[in-house]
């Protein structure tokens, strides 16, 4: 069903996780009042279930919006609304003084997986291809990257291999780094439900802390943060004492085993119990129900990402996969879970500052020629040079070689480590420009130029689910004011700025469908999708090359266990578990792991107006183990003093049993706009990262606890 803005019913896929639920919305019964959404039985990936924060997204998308474009010339000074006009000759001058003085190279964006599809391709046709700079990075870097590069490493390509009927299927299933209960509730509710029916699977979680998904487990190993790759490797060297490992499959289909069965028979299940912190028997316990299972699957997100060693982890969880030959039949693989509700599609359209779309990378001057050619630009527009990922763009800001730093669909000025340096590095950038639906957002703080973006339900586009699967959003609602698609803000500054042929698309449709003719014949190929047949039809997953039978798109990738890499074999890795950047110490004795809680999303520019999700976490609370409490004089309820290397932020102590002695949780939600209950993790946090997929190490630093 196709809806317009006058339609009293659509449906959507829900604007927050990667799950990627359907949503049926329908309109208010009197003018003014709320669109309320529930779960649409017919989506396949979420067959009419939701959560909290998909029940009541009708709630969040009225109040405090932006209406119109906003100007200061300096951030000391009050906004002034301004027309689109005004702000578009603001952005053409800007940008035509910097490549006439100092060339594409001083701008940059960074943008969302919370972008539609459309909106990321037309950010990086813009500057990718008109302008000739790949300085587009997106939060999918702080978020998916070490997932992106860790497959890519292993199998050739990008692109998670399962889909969700794998939940089903599966009889192990390894959640690991993920509090799936709380960040894929709905994924979750799946597994619960076959158990509920004795149905298996045994449920497996590796996490520092005691969550809601640990409580339903039967197995939690609950590690020091950090050591998820010296885990794999002690659970590998298992696998070789114990025949657990395929042979004929190994040989058949992979490259570098030797290498990697060296590392594993130096990771003896002693050593490897005692760097994890964490029993010999759980370890082994595992390894048992790993070698007797007829199809393994393992679930990770943010604990294995946000990694100095994301990458290297990553690949750890497909060595396991492969060396046991659980992959590419039902109910095996290792399946990452996305954060961000497009986190998949950005990867496809190239959202990163190494990549193009139809996962093409900059670096290859074949795949830089193919889009040269589609974009319609001449051979040599798009920069050989790999563009600047986010941390890098920051440190541009600090030594003063970016003029212009837009900002679209994140915010980074509670997201981004090390926030103090941030902060002033941003402050040191002469024309900062922020994309952005709602008003006085921490970023905004910083900004010359606020862009009113129309967002989820006022625009149509589509998004990609964790299990690749891609689901038309509609447009049902009118955006507020002046707010304008964040593909069109784009596309109206390339035709203005000279390149009216590339940037004429009348509608997000002509755009969707420019993308897709570039993804012919690669891993992602969607070239037989459109908007049409997905108003049709209903949601879809890739490949879908053209010509497909709307529902024959591919469940599963690597059936055929060929993978994309020069030999057709799928790699193994042997990198030596490193362990984190900053381990604590003497001055810094505690490990602060930062994340989520199920009410709320990211920086809460939405879940701040939800009732139910205020009052199921009216506050920020720092998760202490009795025995740290004790140490450091605090009592429950206390006001706490953490500090870190880069600062200092005071929090209420919650005193409990669920977390590793040693380590210490705050939720990453509270930023400075929160008034009184600002509680700005990140100021804490450092910004090393993996040395591959550039995504920081945001899991773990080095604090100390005091009274405040
Ligand atoms: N409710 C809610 N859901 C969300 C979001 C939200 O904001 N709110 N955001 C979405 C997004 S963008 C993302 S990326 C996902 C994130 O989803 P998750 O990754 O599941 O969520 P986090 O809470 O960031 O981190 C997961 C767990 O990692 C654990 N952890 C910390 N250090 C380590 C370690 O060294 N090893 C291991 N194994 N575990 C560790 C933490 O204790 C935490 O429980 O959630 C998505 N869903
Ligand atoms: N320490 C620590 N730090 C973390 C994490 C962690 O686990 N620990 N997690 C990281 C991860 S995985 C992520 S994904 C990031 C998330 O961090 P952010 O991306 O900064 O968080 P959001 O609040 O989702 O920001 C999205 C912004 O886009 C706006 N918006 C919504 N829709 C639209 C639209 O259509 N157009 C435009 N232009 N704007 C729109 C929203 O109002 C909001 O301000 O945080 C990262 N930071
Ligand atoms: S599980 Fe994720 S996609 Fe589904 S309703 Fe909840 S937040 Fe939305
Ligand atoms: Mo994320």
């Amino acid at each position: 069903m196709v809806s317009d803005p006058a339609s009293s019913a659509a449906l959507a896929q829900c604007p927050y996780c990667g799950v990627g639920c359907g949503l049926e919305l329908k309109a208010p019964a009197e003018p003014g009042g709320l669109w309320t959404a529930r779960g649409d039985r017919h989506h396949p990936s979420s067959l009419g279930q939701v959560c909290i924060k998909g029940a009541t997204v009708g709630e969040t998308l009225h109040p405090n919006r932006l209406t119109t474009p906003l100007w200061r010339a300096r951030i000391d000074q009050p906004f002034e609304p301004i027309s689109w006009e005004r702000a578009f000759t603001i952005l053409v001058e800007r940008i035509e003084a910097t490549l006439a003085t100092k060339g594409p190279q001083a701008l940059a964006i960074y943008g969302s997986g919370q972008f539609l599809s459309e909106d990321y391709y037309a950010a990086n046709k813009l500057l990718k291809g008109a302008l000739g700079s790949n300085n587009f990075d997106a939060n999918s870097r702080l978020c998916m990257s070490s997932a992106v590069a860790g497959y890519a490493r292993s199998f050739g390509s990008d692109g998670p291999p399962c889909c969700y009927d794998d939940l089903d299927l599966a009889d192990l299933v390894l959640l690991i780094g993920t509090n799936t209960a709380e960040c894929h509730p709905v994924l979750f509710q799946r597994l619960l439900k076959r158990r509920r029916k004795g149905a298996g699977p045994r449920l497996v979680v590796v996490d520092p802390r005691a969550t809601a998904t640990s409580d339903a487990a039967d197995l939690h190993l609950a590690i020091a943060p950090g050591t998820d790759l010296a885990l794999l490797c002690g659970l590998g060297h298992l696998l070789l004492e114990r025949r657990g490992v395929d042979r004929a499959f190994v040989a058949a289909h992979t490259e570098g085993f030797a290498e990697l069965e060296t590392l594993w028979w130096a990771w003896q299940p002693t050593r490897t119990a005692a760097v994890c912190g964490i029993a010999e028997a759980d370890l082994r316990q595992l390894a048992d129900w790993w070698i007797a299972s007829q199809a393994a699957l393992s679930l990770w997100s943010m604990g294995v990402n946000q990694s100095r060693e994301g990458t290297a982890t990553v690949a750890g969880i497909c060595n396991l996969h492969l060396v046991s030959g659980q992959i590419g039949r039902p109910g095996a693989g290792p399946f990452s879970l996305t954060g961000q509700p497009n986190a998949m599609g950005g990867r496809e359209v190239g959202g990163l500052a190494q990549l193009l779309p139809g996962y093409r990378s900059v670096d290859d001057p074949a795949h830089r020629a193919e889009v040269e050619r589609h974009w319609g630009f001449a051979a040599g527009s798009i920069s050989p040079e790999p563009g600047l990922a986010v941390w890098p763009q920051i440190e541009a800001m600090e030594r003063g070689e970016l003029d212009l730093w837009w900002v679209a669909a994140t915010n980074p000025l509670v997201s981004l480590p090390s926030l103090d340096r941030v902060r002033a590095a941003v402050a040191n950038c002469p024309l900062v420009v922020l994309s952005e639906a709602y008003a006085g957002t921490e970023t905004e703080a910083l900004t010359h130029l606020v862009l009113p973006a129309a967002q989820w339900s006022e625009k149509a586009g589509v998004m990609v689910n964790s299990e690749r699967r891609v689901t038309l959003c509609s447009a049902f609602r009118q955006p507020p004011g002046e707010a304008r698609a964040d593909w069109a803000i784009f596309a109206e500054l390339g035709r203005r700025l000279g390149f009216e042929a590339q940037f004429g698309w009348p509608d997000a449709a002509a755009v969707y469908a420019e993308f897709v003719a570039l993804t012919t014949g690669r891993l992602c190929d969607s070239s037989g999708l459109s908007h049409g047949l997905l108003a049709e039809h209903g949601p879809q997953q890739w490949p879908f090359p053209a010509g497909t039978a709307p529902g024959g798109g591919s469940a599963r990738l690597y059936v055929d266990l060929a993978f994309p890499t020069p030999s057709g074999k799928a790699r193994l890795w042997a990198d030596p578990p490193l362990g984190l950047a900053e381990p604590p110490c003497d001055s810094y004795p505690l490990v602060l792991t930062v994340g989520r809680l199920l009410g709320h999303w990211h920086t809460m520019t939405r879940t701040a107006h939800v009732a139910r999700a205020l009052k199921a976490h009216p506050e920020p609370l720092l998760e202490v183990h009795p025995s740290d409490a004790a140490r450091a004089g605090l009592a429950d309820g206390a006001l706490a003093l953490v500090r870190s290397r880069r600062g200092a932020v005071s929090v209420k102590v919650q005193i409990t049993e669920r977390i590793r002695p040693g380590t210490v949780f705050l939720p990453m939600h509270w930023g400075a706009s929160q008034g009184e209950l600002a509680c700005e993790a990140n100021r804490l946090m450092h910004e090393l990262g993996c040395p591959i997929s550039k995504q920081p190490e945001l899991k773990a630093a080095a604090v100390a606890l005091t009274p405040a």
